[in-house]
C-alpha cells in the first residue's frame, strides 16, 4: 500500500521565513524542514494500480501558474490538541487547482473528499498539555506575512512512517502552465 497525498511546496525562503517563526517552543512538535507543504489533496493508503491511475489523471491536469503568499496563522483543534499553520492567500487559484486534483482523483476511482478545502502550511502539532505554547505562537505571528511566491508545480508524494515521525517522498511532479500575460495593446 502507499500513503499518498498531492501538496505544494514553498521554495526556499518562505520555508526559511517558516522555520524563523517557529522560533523557541521545544514542547511543540515542529514540522521539518523537508515536510514543509500545502496540502491539496489527502488521498490515503491505495494499491499499486490504482496509485498508478492518479498519476496518469494528475499528469492530464491543465492549469496556470499562479503566486502565493502567507498571510497569518491559525490552529486546528480536537480533542487530544491540534496543528498550528500558516495561511495563504490569495484564495482562489490554489482552490481552483485543488478542486482539479479533485477531479483528477475522482476521475481514477477515488471518494470524493468530503471536507471543505482550507489552504495552510501546517508548521506544528501540538498536545492539550502545550495548548499555552500553541496560543503563545498565535500571538507571536499573527503578523507573519510573506512576498508572493510563484507555485508553477504541483507535486504527487508518499509518506513513509517511521520511528522519527513521517518522510515524504517525490513521487511525481506535474508543471503548472506558464502564466499568459495579458496582450498588450500597442499605442495607435
Ligand atoms: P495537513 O496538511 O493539515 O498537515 C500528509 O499526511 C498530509 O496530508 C498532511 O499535510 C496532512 O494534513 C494532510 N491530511 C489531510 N487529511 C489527512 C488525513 N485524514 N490523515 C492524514 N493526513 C491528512
Amino acid at each position: 500500500m502507499h500513503r499518498l497525498f498531492v501538496a505544494i511546496r514553498p521554495p526556499e525562503a518562505i520555508r526559511d521565513l517558516l522555520i524563523d517563526a517557529m522560533g523557541d517552543s521545544p514542547e511543540l512538535r515542529w514540522v521539518q524542514d523537508d515536510n514543509l507543504h500545502l496540502t491539496l489533496r489527502f488521498i490515503g493508503e491505495v494499491e499499486r494500480p490504482l496509485a498508478d491511475d492518479i498519476a496518469l489523471s494528475l499528469s492530464r491536469i491543465r492549469s496556470e501558474a499562479f503566486e502565493l503568499r502567507l498571510t497569518g496563522v491559525g490552529m486546528f483543534e480536537q480533542r487530544s490538541g491540534g496543528a498550528l499553520w500558516a495561511g495563504v492567500q490569495p484564495r482562489e487559484p490554489v482552490a481552483a487547482l485543488a478542486a482539479k486534483v479533485e477531479r483528477a482523483c475522482v476521475g481514477a476511482g477515488l471518494e470524493p473528499e468530503r471536507r471543505a478545502f482550507h489552504p495552510h502550511v501546517t508548521l506544528a502539532r501540538w498536545n492539550r498539555r502545550e495548548a499555552a505554547a500553541a496560543q503563545a505562537f498565535l500571538e507571536r505571528n499573527r503578523a507573519l506575512a510573506s512576498e508572493s511566491f510563484a507555485v508553477d508545480r504541483f507535486i504527487l508524494y508518499e509518506s513513509r512512517l517511521s520511528r522519527h515521525g513521517p518522510h515524504y517522498e517525490e513521487v511525481a511532479d506535474y508543471p503548472l502552465l506558464e502564466r499568459r500575460l495579458p496582450n498588450r495593446r500597442k499605442r495607435l
